[in-house]
């Protein structure tokens, strides 16, 4: 299973850092995650689901690769922010290479604004309600669009080339074959067309509007975003935040707070409170002892966050990023249905995101290459039903796959 990328795009100081430390600081739980990321400014992150252990009836499971942590289901993924040593550097319009190198490196984009208003259009920190917040997403999601519109017309010349002398490859074929760094796929390119009623249209007959339209179409098709309102803890955030989610009626907006996030995840490592990651909720430990700070903190943040949103919105926006953008569904792959776990007995070991609309080969292929030659069929462990190979896989299936090759059933991820 490729590790899903979680990318942070935003202005200086709308609290992009202080998200990732948040999403990234209890990952220790995560022992056995193959950390391969080339790029130091990623981390481990997750994303949290109920896992199915307790609607199966089980006491227990035995996670390996992954975590379940009272009921929630933990499953590793990187998260990318700027490098720290930019900070400055590419303030306001004309972010330059880097915040393109993140975007381009992800699957999904959290747009990180600052919702109090306390940045100026050149990310410089301002006074709370002077800056417009409403401005700066579109600033940001400007300069994404002219990229995209930049990196298709460079390629421009070369694409009519391919197609002209290749029978039988289309514009969708040649598009995503040149913008395959930046996660552009076939069906990508699509469904911009279709958008924008360019489907089928001769390319060289487009006009500039006509191009522009198609840029920011395919932006909004391959890197699925939403907007990540923070700094909501701010008084003067609760006003924008209704500007954002109004002027930005098509995205899903999240309202949070990173810095409370990072309060809660650091006060619940120093042992204060417990606080579960998957509902964003936390209670004070008994007799321990909190100085003034921390009692003013968390009181804070129950009030104006978990009292006023809900949540501090940072392992959420995450989770509606992996389930609700990306489409993903988490699949529990085993060997023994009875008993829920792979061949040493471990209790529902692995979970997988997979896309909606992946089938069990395709499920059976992230596992091992092996165990898809020799694929039969899937067993539903809830059921006992046998699936074919085609069958789309639902939201928390458990599966044992049915492999003529060696090792049947297996269900440890040995290969990425
Ligand atoms: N009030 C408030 N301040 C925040 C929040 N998140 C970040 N900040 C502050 O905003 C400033 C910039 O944060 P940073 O994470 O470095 O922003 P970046 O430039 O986008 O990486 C710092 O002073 C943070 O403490 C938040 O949720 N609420
Ligand atoms: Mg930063």
């Amino acid at each position: 299973m490729p590790t899903l990328r979680i990318g942070l795009i935003g202005k200086t100081n709308t609290g992009k850092t202080t998200f990732f430390n948040a999403a990234t600081l209890q990952n220790a739980e995560i022992s056995n995650y193959p950390f391969t990321t080339k790029t130091p400014n990623a981390a481990i992150g997750q994303a949290a689901t109920l896992c199915v252990h307790r609607e199966l009836g089980l006491k227990q499971d035995n996670p390996r690769n992954s975590a379940c942590v009272d009921g929630w289901r933990m499953i590793p993924l990187e998260i990318i922010d700027l490098p720290g040593l930019i900070k400055g550097a590419y303030e306001g319009r004309g972010l330059g290479n880097q915040f393109l190198s993140v975007a381009s490196q992800s699957d999904a984009l959290l747009h990180i604004i600052d919702a109090s208003g306390s940045i100026d259009a050149e990310g410089k920190i301002a006074r709370p309600g002077v800056g417009d917040p409403v401005a700066d997403i579109e600033d940001i999601e400007e300069e994404l669009a002219m990229w995209y519109l930049h990196l298709f017309q460079n390629s421009e010349d070369k694409i009519l080339r391919i197609i002209k002398t290749n029978r039988g490859i289309d514009f969708a074929d040649a598009l995503s074959e040149a913008m395959h760094g930046i996660g552009v796929r076939r069906e990508d390119v699509i469904e911009a067309l279709k958008r924008k009623q360019l489907y089928g249209e001769d390319v060289e007959q487009w006009n500039d509007r006509q191009r522009i339209d198609f840029a920011w179409s395919l932006r909004e098709v391959s890197k699925p975003t939403l907007i990540v309102a923070n700094k909501m803890d701010v008084p003067e955030a609760a006003k924008n935040f209704l500007k954002i989610r109004e002027a930005y009626s098509d995205m899903i907006v999240v309202p949070a707070s990173a810095e409370s996030e990072l309060t809660l995840r650091k006060a619940e490592q120093s042992g204060v409170i417990r606080y579960s990651p998957g509902e964003e909720r936390f209670e004070i430990v008994k007799g321990a002892k909190l100085n003034e700070r921390q009692q003013t903190a968390l009181a804070h943040i129950s009030k104006a966050i978990l009292g006023e949103y809900l949540r501090t919105g940072v392992q959420f926006a995450i989770n509606v990023a992996v389930f609700k953008l990306l489409r993903m569904n988490s699949v529990y792959p085993v060997s023994d249905v009875g008993k829920f776990s792979d061949n040493s007995g471990n209790v529902l070991p692995d979970v997988f995101l997979m896309r909606d609309g992946a089938s069990v080969s395709d499920l059976a292929n992230s596992i091992h290459t092996d165990l898809a030659k020799g694929l039969i069929y899937a067993i539903d462990a809830r059921t006992g039903l046998r699936l074919p190979v085609e069958y789309q896989m639902k939201d928390r299936d458990v599966l044992s796959i049915v492999s003529a090759s060696k090792k049947p059933g297996t269900s440890r991820a040995e290969s990425r």
